[in-house]
């Protein structure tokens, strides 16, 4: 590799060159699973050394794997961060940097909506380890700057916002937290780093569910939180480390090699995504869209300000009411009734009842989920075969049986 890495800078070549660790006893392409749960000392002394510090080199899984540290730094350069630290799980990254920068007494200021287990987290568990939360409407920059309080610590957030589609402004948010000297910590699930980087706007803290585009192959559950050297260190060294939620060496090898397409998976994604929005806008039987990529969305402006392009995802409501939307879904053929996102394959599901069940229905409302919203990740298939399926479904929708 050249010593000047002025050719490194582009994000497809980042997320197929970047973090490389290589195998330097036989050479091969792709770096080796290391599928080991501890790592041998040559002596006493060294293994004692490790553990305080005071030499480099591995000790045991939870605490760090080279195959899973491929994965961190190939995020850190993707995320434009100095360091990453992987986990089981979404939820085990967000779990862990919340808590390890939060403790009993604190307050934090959360957007309502939210991926479904994190607001569970926040508005349920949060309260039994002492921790108070204020929601806010996370669009209302003046409702985010009113609930900061004397002990606020952090702010967090998704955008776009998983089911809905709403954007936050994260320059906006930014300034907020500047002001008050708050931490920022933003999911960035639904974008991915090639069309969204949260670290040119100020965030500190960016998480990803790596189970989405990140591997993009449906196959594994991860988790990545990307930041400073500092923060990264304090998050391994606390409630990753003791808590445990650390990724297996053979999913983290998973994802690195889903990461090697992620940018040409990403624009296909948004291509189909736009041709459906386009579909669904113009369809009589649909209600209401929200993609970020239509004039007609509230956060279009941003297309080009903070995100390149609108994502994968988009949210819908047909017209009638959810036993139309039922009968509608259950018509699909190409489409797989299935929470999660970012895969090839194109998955819908019905955030009420599913991925955001853990609201109450008073909750939902509040957040601006309706009971009757559906979700599409769109997949890689061909444009036109998954709008040929919503279409025979939409016919089949509004043949009523009585
Ligand atoms: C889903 N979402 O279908 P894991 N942050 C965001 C997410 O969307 C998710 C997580 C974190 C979905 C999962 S619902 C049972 C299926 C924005 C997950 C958590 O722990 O890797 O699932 O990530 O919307």
């Amino acid at each position: 590799m050249s010593s000047s890495k002025s050719h490194f800078n582009n994000i497809e070549t980042r997320a197929i060159h970047a973090g490389r660790v290589g195998d330097p006893s036989f050479g091969s392409l792709a770096t080796p699973i290391h599928q080991t749960s501890t790592f041998i000392f040559d002596n006493v002394q060294q293994g004692a050394n490790r553990f305080a510090g005071e030499e480099q080199g591995y000790i045991y899984s939870r605490l760090g794997n080279p195959t899973v540290r491929e994965l961190e730094q190939k995020m850190a350069a993707l995320e434009n961060t100095e360091d990453a630290a992987a986990f089981g799980s979404g939820m085990g990254a967000v779990s862990a940097t919340l808590l390890a920068n939060l403790k009993q007494g604190d307050h934090l200021v959360a957007s309502s909506a939210l991926y479904g287990c994190s607001f569970a987290l926040i508005n349920h568990k949060f309260a039994d380890f002492g921790i108070e939360v204020t929601f806010v409407d996370i669009t209302d920059l003046s409702e985010v700057e009113d609930a900061v309080k004397e002990n606020t610590k952090l702010i967090y957030f998704e955008t776009p916002i998983n089911p809905n589609m709403v954007c936050a402004d994260m320059e906006g948010i930014n300034q907020i937290a500047k002001k008050h000297d708050l931490l920022t910590v933003m999911d960035n699930t639904f974008m991915s780093p090639v069309l969204q980087q949260p670290s040119d706007f100020g965030m500190d803290l960016i998480i990803h569910s790596a189970t989405k585009y990140l591997n993009g192959h449906g196959d594994v559950i991860g988790g990545i939180v990307c930041g400073s050297a500092e923060q990264i260190e304090h998050i391994k060294m606390t409630t990753q480390k003791d808590m445990g939620a650390t990724m297996s060496p053979n999913d983290a090898w998973l994802i690195c090699r889903g990461l090697k397409t992620l940018s040409v998976r990403v624009e296909r994604h948004c291509d189909n995504a736009e041709k459906l929005a386009d579909y669904l806008s113009a369809h009589p039987d649909i209600e209401a869209v929200y993609y970020p990529g239509l004039k007609s969305h509230p956060a279009n402006h941003l297309i080009g300000k903070q995100m390149k392009r609108a994502g994968g995802v988009i949210a819908f409501e047909v017209s009638g009411g959810f036993d139309d939307a039922v009968r509608f879904m259950n018509q699909l053929e190409l489409c797989h009734i299935a929470v999660s996102l970012g895969d090839a394959e194109t998955l819908i599901q019905h955030p009420a009842s599913m991925t955001h069940s853990t609201y109450t229905p008073e909750e939902r409302a509040e957040a601006g989920i309706s009971e009757t919203l559906i979700r599409i990740s769109v997949g890689l298939e061909h444009a036109d075969d998954i709008i040929g399926d919503l279409e025979q479904a939409l016919q089949k929708m509004k043949i009523k049986v009585a």
